[in-house]
């Protein structure tokens, strides 16, 4: 059986909805609840891919208020993937994930000079004052390099599965495309933080 470790960072503003999309998908549950992520919060959750392979996720929630955002290069390293998220109600938020892909192109690449795969998630669609328009997402997401991007509803439970797989399936293959002479990303992620991790969700 091969294991495949792999560092996925969650990023977006603040309240677009990061920390319940990780709770949903590792715990599947929803909370209505706000509370603000401080720094970061780690996650794993273990995917059974195939008969011969295993996919460990390291899932970092990065923390979307400003006051916060200070850390991100530490907290970026040795990240293989990245989900960037807004809320569908929020302009601002949609407007800032050129922001968030601007930095995570700035201070996290492949061992080949590439940018790690992002999806762009467009969470909240259950709610119904919405105020971005799909032609506007399909274009952003296109100009700016995502691999796809999907509306999602934690609250609903919809796409979440769904978004996580199309990441995990191209982290996987752009990892198996690389160079084996080249160091791989996911070689950086710290070992002293996997026995940690194991045992559910930390928070710094
Ligand atoms: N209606 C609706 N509400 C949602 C959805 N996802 C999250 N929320 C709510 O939005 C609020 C913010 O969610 P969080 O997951 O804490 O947001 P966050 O992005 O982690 O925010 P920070 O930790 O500040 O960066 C909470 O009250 C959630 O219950 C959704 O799909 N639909
Ligand atoms: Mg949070």
């Amino acid at each position: 059986m091969t294991e495949h470790l792999m560092k996925i960072l969650i990023v977006g503003d603040g309240y677009v909805g990061k920390s319940s999309f990780v709770h949903r998908y590792v715990n599947g549950q929803f909370n209505s609840m706000y509370k603000m992520t401080m720094g970061v919060e780690f996650s794993v959750k273990v995917l059974h891919w195939s008969d011969k392979e295993k996919v460990r996720l390291h899932l970092w929630d990065i923390a979307g208020q400003e006051r916060f955002i200070s850390m991100t290069r530490i907290y970026y390293k040795g990240a293989l993937g990245c989900v960037v998220m807004f809320d569908v109600t929020s302009s601002s938020s949609f407007l800032n994930c050129l922001y968030w892909k601007r930095d995570l192109d700035d201070k996290v690449m492949l061992p080949n000079g590439d940018s790690i795969p992002c999806i762009l998630l467009a969470n909240k669609c259950d709610l119904s004052q919405r105020v971005v328009s799909a032609d506007s997402i399909e274009k952003f997401s296109k100009d700016n390099g995502f691999i796809a991007w999907m509306e999602t509803s934690v609250k609903e439970n919809k796409n979440i599965g769904e978004a996580m797989r199309i990441l995990v399936k191209e982290i996987l293959s752009v990892q198996s495309n690389l160079d084996p002479l080249e160091p791989r990303s996911g070689d950086t992620v710290h070992p002293e933080l996997d026995s940690e991790l194991d045992t559910g969700r930390r928070c710094c």
